[in-house]
């Protein structure tokens, strides 16, 4: 059946499977799932249509004298009971979505911090800092002297530094030293550089509190300073400290897609974001004594698998296999192959409990941030990490002597190149003795390539699975434009065999050449969704190398996130635009249009000199 244009999710009583995902494997074990009788997120979003109102953010529950709905035809012909207006309100509904994605991503990138410090003080033994020339790299960045110097005394600096990402009080975060000199000038104009993350997301917090920031200009200031303060703070502070400590990831070949699952094998899967938990794992599942039992119990061995962003992480650093992105992890228990599903933080939907429930599958919680009722919850402790590891895999290992349902693995699996990490790519183009972006830039000023688009974030059951990041990037591709990508938006080009240097096939004239001679895929992954910062990192450097313009906001770039649903991709989106991107969203954006905020954020932002955000559910019109 042909997908309608609209790409809108038909109800449940029309719904045809196959428009509600292009996952071949996830459609499958929704067919599964209905005749078992098993609901999922997909059949729940058919029958519960959106709230048109909170689809716009046209209502506000800040106080008791509200909840107000501003849902007349003319957005300001009625205000709250306050008297806030349209752009009051949303610009504060706006506000806490940045908010609330700032503060998760702020939260990973501390809790390596955490992680790092207890490895310099030798209080956590479980972990060691693998990437010696990272570490040199980031401290030199910031200005810290490693010259002669025993590595923890580095790592030990950097840690103080970086504990102003989330404490200082007063002045500048240290990563803006990597801003781009135009682009940070633009921003201290504005008053927008950021100070630390937890004074900046509770000074946005306070500010949307009822009669506080009323003036939506204002408000949208301190938007983009904490916005800015996830994106070159929290988030950079994430994947630079995941690098030291887990190594740089560089181009590795991985298997994507359910069929990664083996009948014969105890299949235990990792979910989630922060990679302590499943660096662990992989020492788990490789403990001789736990193959030995698994063997015992007549399984040919223990196959680790991971979904979402923490098995991009896997994917991009050992090359382990990756069942699917965040709308396959019902589905993927629907196989009844999975015998244990261990989960950390963030993008944990809270029907996996219900739906594993059915198929005799534990969920696993292991962080005090992120239990859910019924699951069986086994803390993580990095003193200790393979306590809870451990415990896992032998529950996973019961949990396949027990077996005792029909299993159906989905026979699809891709085979691609993961883990191009912006350091990679700068040798990648430039070699070792020369490694840099010059032969990117050059390459988009001779008209080979005519730019770079990072397409990224989430899936959303409110549109087709995958279905809109695979036409967009196919289209990318095709005219040219070099596509960078992470989250599960790379999962869905990976599962669709687009993360591939054959891949090049696809591509326009200019780009293919390009790919040809460098022996890369036109669609390059790298990685979970808080490593969107490689490609900040990337646009930093490309402004560097010069010949394109002297800030972010001039460089042929621009961003897309077509099938976003979380607070996390708002956040990016914002971060994104602050720093000078053009970035689109599709599904639906949370702000009433031809107001005066949507003005703000569509248009005038622009003129100020960061980018502008735009909203596009339809990839092909990406092309007008
Ligand atoms: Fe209504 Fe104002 Fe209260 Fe919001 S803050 S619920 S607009 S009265
Ligand atoms: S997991 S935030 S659905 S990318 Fe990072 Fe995927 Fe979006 Fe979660």
């Amino acid at each position: 059946m042909a997908h309608n244009n609209e790409n809108k999710i038909p109800s449940r009583k029309k719904a045809n499977i196959e428009d509600w995902t292009s996952c071949k494997s996830t459609a499958q074990m929704l067919r599964k799932a209905r005749v078992d009788q098993v609901e999922t997120a997909f059949e729940r979003a058919a029958d519960m249509k959106a709230c048109p109102i909170g689809a716009k953010s046209a209502c506000c529950k800040h106080c008791a004298m509200g909840p107000c709905r501003l849902n007349s035809k003319d957005p300001y012909a009625k205000t709250g009971v306050c008297g806030a207006t349209i752009d009051t309100i949303q610009s504060r509904n706006f506000a806490r979505m940045v908010a609330t994605g700032t503060a998760a991503h702020s939260s990973h990138g501390r809790n390596m911090l955490n992680l790092l410090k207890g490895v310099v003080d030798g209080k956590i033994k479980g972990y060691a800092i693998k990437d010696t020339t990272k570490l040199n790299e980031v401290a030199q960045s910031l200005g810290i002297e490693t010259e002669d110097r025993e590595v923890h005394a580095i790592a030990r600096d950097l840690c103080s530094e970086l504990e102003k990402v989330f404490h200082m009080t007063e002045g500048e975060i240290p990563f803006v030293r990597k801003v781009p000199k135009k682009t940070l000038e633009v921003w201290r104009k504005l008053d927008i550089v950021p100070r630390g993350a937890m004074v900046e997301v509770v000074e946005l917090l306070q500010r949307t509190h009822a009669g506080m920031d009323q003036d939506y200009q204002n408000l949208t200031k301190q938007i983009n300073r904490t916005a800015l303060v996830d994106g070159w703070g929290g988030s950079m502070v994430a994947t630079e400290i995941s690098d030291i400590l887990f190594g740089t990831p560089s181009p590795v070949q991985g298997e994507v897609d359910m069929g990664c699952l083996k009948e014969d094998q105890v299949n235990i899967i990792v979910h989630g974001h922060e990679p302590y938990l499943l660096e662990s794992m992989v020492e788990a599942v490789n403990d001789p004594n736990l193959i030995e039992a698994a063997k015992e119990v007549g399984a040919a061995g223990i196959n680790l698998l991971g979904m979402c962003c923490s098995g991009l992480e896997m994917l991009s650093r050992h090359g382990i296999p990756h069942a699917g992105n965040f709308m396959s992890t019902e589905a993927v228990l629907v196989t009844g192959a999975v015998d244990a599903f261990g989960v950390d933080v963030q993008c944990i939907q809270q029907g996996l409990v219900k739906v594993g429930k059915c198929y005799g599958t534990k969920i696993f919680t292991t962080n005090p941030s992120c239990r859910i009722e019924g699951a069986e919850h086994i803390e993580f402790d990095e003193h200790n990490p393979r306590t809870c590891t451990d415990s896992i895999v032998k529950q996973a290992i019961d949990r396949f002597k027990n077996r005792n349902l029909e299993i159906e693995i989905p026979p699809n699996k891709s085979v691609g190149v993961h883990g191009f990490s912006h350091e990679y790519i700068n040798y990648m183009l430039g070699g070792s003795f020369r490694a840099s972006y010059a032969p990117l830039n050059d390459n988009i000023i001779n008209g080979r390539i005519r730019g770079v688009a990072g397409v990224v974030g989430c899936v959303n059951p409110r549109v087709k699975q995958d279905w809109v990041h695979i036409e967009l990037v196919k289209e990318l591709i095709k005219n040219d434009i070099l596509v960078l990508q992470t989250g599960c938006s790379q999962v869905a080009l990976a599962k669709a065999g687009l993360c591939t240097p054959e891949a090049a096939y696809y591509a326009g004239p200019g780009l293919r050449e390009v790919c040809e001679t460098v022996g890369m895929p036109p669609v390059l992954g790298l990685g979970a969704c808080v490593d969107n910062t490689r490609i900040l990192i990337a646009c930093a450097e490309m402004v560097k190398v010069g010949g394109l313009g002297d800030s972010i906001a001039d460089l042929p770039v621009a961003g897309a996130a077509p099938e976003w649903y979380s607070e996390k991709a708002i956040a990016i989106g914002q971060y994104f635009v602050a720093s000078g991107v053009y970035t689109v969203f599709g599904v639906t954006f949370p702000i009433v249009d031809e107001t005066k905020f949507h003005t703000l954020l569509f248009k005038e932002m622009e003129k100020q000199g960061l980018g502008k955000w735009g909203l596009q559910r339809i990839p092909m019109k990406w092309r007008d």
